[in-house]
């Protein structure tokens, strides 16, 4: 009977548009004449999702019957951004003949029901459940594993709160909720039928321990409060494949007990009221990016899904009926940053007081199974948990924790003997603080078989920094090399379809193979001189440009911020990430004040403005990114974008040559629209600081060019692009150390530039109070070496005018040849690394 009536997926615009109308009047309940943009995208969304659905249930039932080795990646951020686009162009399979997307015959059945696919596009909520460059990392590798057809799930939480959106009021960020559920969600599955209970506080009990005191034996944890874990998932469609992938995400729900003793004594109504204090769990996403903050309701998060999590991998292990031993060849865990650390300690819990393995044989299971990414060196980012706040919420974790600790202790002291100030070096306990702390990196490490950085020179300093102890007791082999990569299905050709096309012709490649062997780039580099494809380039990135100003004009109600009839003139400078003192917003910033004073000074000198402009040629800056709630330097630094503009975009007088833009709630979909339309685009942290930066390579694979420091990703797309194609300045990290102490030490004179940019911000010209900023290098040491870099960022800026506007075919040689070289920052090339260092699972073909 099953058979009989087996559903099928919609093939042809027809069943498409049949499967919508159904839709409509049946899933929402409404008539075809009362069926709006919303709910037209919904309408179009529950269709779509359909064929999913049937492909994820394939899917699953092909891994499980293979019995292949499954891979979780444990994120606490997934920035998924919208949904709809990126199902229609992975929904091309590969069996299409006529060369016409599946996309554009979709597009096409929907013009026939009066709709507009770009307007429909457009209703989409941005699933922001991620701060940044973590977040959205999460979200290319699940894209890419399902494109390699890697049996992969996705694990995280189903923030009611994404991501804050930002509101700029006199300047200054004020952030408002963002209720992303408020519309029905097509894409996510809810599976109530699955209910995993998660406990919190309460003690350990030891009397069926044998006596022997021994915390080794399996002990029992008698929880004091407990919440339901119910799972939602999100199918994940691979490209050109039929294999869909899942992403599951954890929501919190009251149990179902009822405390009887309070409801006895008559106190019902408070009662109820902690039943639902559960859901706070999964309320909101914190909106922290690169700092840690103590908070219980953060550790809860984690536990909560880690146990979660955990729960649901035991779970399907078991029902294959392997022996303990096997799980390392069935299950890779891989923890995106140390925010599932509590994973390991929860598996050898399981392991140990559940299932009753030896304490030995059960860490050699747990240390074969996980696998550690950092993120950062930056001590002010990498969690530490006080001791009474973790065991108040975890006792027994806390007790396997110091088991855990006492053991790698004793393999350090019999590998380093008598060695005491390594020990307290690597304990995983610090001791030096005044409460004592769980030093979660560590614990990370040592229940890992490999722990990875994200960019070369960032895996060469953990090793020599931070993690440096752990290379000597473990050996160099551990440590390895990741570098990051992104989905080109979503950041060239989902956010750029012109380029896309444009490439997909030159090289031949009508069905886009491209996007999944990105080598095929390299046949561009022939066209680099050509200057009729030069000039069909150009045009593209005119159009993207145009595509920008539009939504500028938008976001700035109406006004023509970006002077439409020279757009073709004029470069576009972009910085759009988080607000962070180390990723130097303030230094551009600087730079566009510099950059104003000196058209001011010429124009004083008598200088016209033709004059002037031929030494300033027409740019505009544009920033964009939200600063952390409550991180007082980064607020006062939009601030400051904010009031510059003010005063640069009314200045009459400088006739338009110059703009400063502040975007207002940088997210996904705005990378969207804003990446491509670069010219130029600013990568200029510190050395040493920013691990890898991501969107330093989507700015390339959209053909902009880079002006950057030698930090994180942005050394090996030098390598792969060619330095003539890159602008590179500033101080090198091995440096940083020496120039920090020469601060510290004898405080360096400021460079003249950075001196009258001070005095004019000094002086009130731009409205607000931004002497902390000033004051943290003039008198505070300057920690991230704004000073030190600020002349040579200025050269490099004057090279690129140059550049820019004497050499308009040069410039697009560079832009063209960026491209073509730029495939290795796929993201299926990372997952393939992963998979064959880390992970040692193969691809689940037919
Ligand atoms: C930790 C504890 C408590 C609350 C919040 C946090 C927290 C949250 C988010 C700590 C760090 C983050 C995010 C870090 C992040 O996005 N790092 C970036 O990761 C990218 C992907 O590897 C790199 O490209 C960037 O260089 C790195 O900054």
């Amino acid at each position: 009977i099953w058979k009989k009536h087996g559903v099928k997926k919609f093939e042809t615009p027809d069943e498409f548009q049949s499967k919508f109308i159904q839709h409509v009047e049946t899933t929402l309940a409404r008539s075809l004449y009362n069926c709006d943009d919303l709910a037209a995208y919904q309408a179009t969304s529950q269709s779509v999702r359909d064929n999913l659905v049937i492909d994820w249930n394939k899917s699953q039932q092909r891994q499980t019957a293979r019995g292949s080795k499954r891979v979780y990646y444990l994120s606490l951020e997934f920035l998924m951004g919208r949904a709809l686009d990126n199902a229609l162009i992975n929904s091309q399979d590969g069996s299409e003949e006529s060369g016409v997307e599946k996309r554009e015959k979709i597009k096409g059945a929907i013009d026939e029901l009066g709709f507009k696919l770009e307007d429909l596009l457009e209703q989409e909520p941005d699933a922001a459940l991620g701060n940044g460059g973590l977040g959205r990392l999460a979200a290319c590798f699940i894209d890419s594993m399902a494109t390699g057809d890697y049996p992969a799930w996705g694990y995280g939480l189903r923030y009611q709160y994404g991501i804050f959106a930002q509101k700029i009021i006199d300047g200054y960020q004020v952030e408002t909720p963002d209720y992303w559920l408020n519309f029905a969600n097509p894409w996510e599955i809810e599976r109530s039928e699955i209910q995993v209970p998660i406990n919190f506080y309460g003690y350990v009990d030891r009397s069926d321990n044998n006596g022997d005191g021994s915390t080794l034996c399996a002990s029992k944890w008698i929880g004091g409060e407990r919440v339901i874990a119910v799972p939602y998932d999100m199918p994940i469609p691979g490209f050109k494949t039929e294999n869909v992938n899942n992403l599951r995400m954890w929501t919190a729900r009251p149990t179902t007990e009822f405390d009887f003793a309070k409801f006895n004594s008559g106190d019902y109504k408070n009662s109820v009221e902690q039943q639902q204090r559960a859901e706070s769990i999964t309320a909101v996403l914190y909106p922290n990016d690169n700092f840690q903050e103590g908070k219980e309701l953060r550790l809860k998060q984690q536990y909560f899904w880690c146990a979660a999590s955990l729960h649901d991998i035991v779970r399907r292990f078991k029902k294959a009926k392997h022996s303990w031993e096997d799980f390392p060849n069935q299950v890779a865990i891989q923890l995106n940053d140390t925010h599932p650390t509590l994973a390991i300690v929860e598996l050898q819990r399981i392991l140990v007081d559940l299932e009753h393995l030896d304490w030995h044989k059960a860490w050699d299971i747990v240390t074969k199974t996980f696998a550690y990414t950092n993120h950062t060196v930056m001590q002010e980012a990498l969690e530490k948990w006080p001791i009474g706040l973790f065991g108040h919420l975890l006792p027994r974790h806390l007790e396997i924790i110091y088991d855990i600790n006492w053991f790698f202790l004793k393999h350090v002291e019999s590998k380093f003997p008598r060695d005491v100030d390594l020990l307290s070096r690597v304990s995983i306990i610090e001791e030096a603080s005044q409460e004592r702390q769980i030093r979660m990196a560590f614990l990370a490490i040592v229940g890992s078989h490999k722990v990875n950085g994200v960019a070369e020179l960032h895996s060469e300093l953990i090793k020599t920094t931070i993690f440096q102890d752990f290379v000597k007791i473990y050996g160099p082999g551990k440590f390895t090399n990741v570098t990051n990569g992104i989905t080109p299905r979503r950041w060239l050709k989902q956010a750029n379809p012109k380029l896309g096309e444009l490439i997909s012709k030159a090289i031949g490649d009508p069905q886009d193979d491209y996007l999944l062997n990105m080598s095929k780039l390299t046949e561009l580099a022939k066209f680099a001189e050509d200057e009729d494809f030069q000039s069909q380039w150009n045009d593209v990135k005119q159009f993207n440009k145009q595509r920008l100003a539009d939504l500028i004009e938008k976001l700035y109600d109406g006004e023509d911020v970006i002077q439409r009839d020279n757009i073709r003139n004029t470069l576009f400078d972009i910085q759009v990430k988080r607000i962070h003192e180390y990723k130097r917003q303030q230094m551009n910033i600087f730079g566009c004040i510099y950059r104003y004073l000196s058209i001011k000074k010429l124009l004083s000198q008598g200088v016209p403005i033709s004059e002037v402009e031929k030494k300033y040629p027409r740019k505009v800056s544009i920033f964009g990114g939200k600063s952390a709630p409550g991180y007082y330097m980064a607020k006062l630094i939009i601030k400051l974008i904010n009031s510059v503009s003010d005063v640069v975009n009314h200045d009459k007088e400088i006739n338009n040559i110059f703009k400063v833009v502040f975007i207002p709630d940088y997210n996904v979909s705005k990378a969207e629209i804003i990446i491509p339309a670069s010219d130029l685009s600013e990568h200029i942290s510190t050395a040493g600081t920013e691990a890898s930066g991501t969107s330093n390579m989507k700015f390339v694979m959209n053909g902009g060019l880079i002006i950057g420091t030698v930090d994180g990703a942005n050394v090996e797309i030098t390598r792969e692009i060619g330095e003539d194609n890159i602008f590179l300045f500033g101080n090198l990290a091995e440096n940083v150390e020496e120039l920090r102490y020469q601060h510290q030490y004898h405080g360096e004179p400021l460079p003249q530039e950075l001196e009258e940019v001070f005095q004019v911000i000094e002086q009130g010209t731009f409205d607000g109070d931004f002497k902390p900023l000033v004051e943290s290098i003039r008198h505070h040491g300057d920690y991230y070496l704004v000073s030190d870099d600020f002349k040579s960022y200025l050269q490099t800026q004057s090279l690129v005018d140059e550049v820019y506007h004497k050499n308009k075919k040069e410039w697009l040689k560079k832009s063209i040849l960026s491209v073509a070289n730029v495939g290795f920052f796929s993201s299926d090339r990372c997952i393939q690394e992963y998979a064959d260092e880390i992970w040692n699972v193969e691809p689940l073909t037919n």
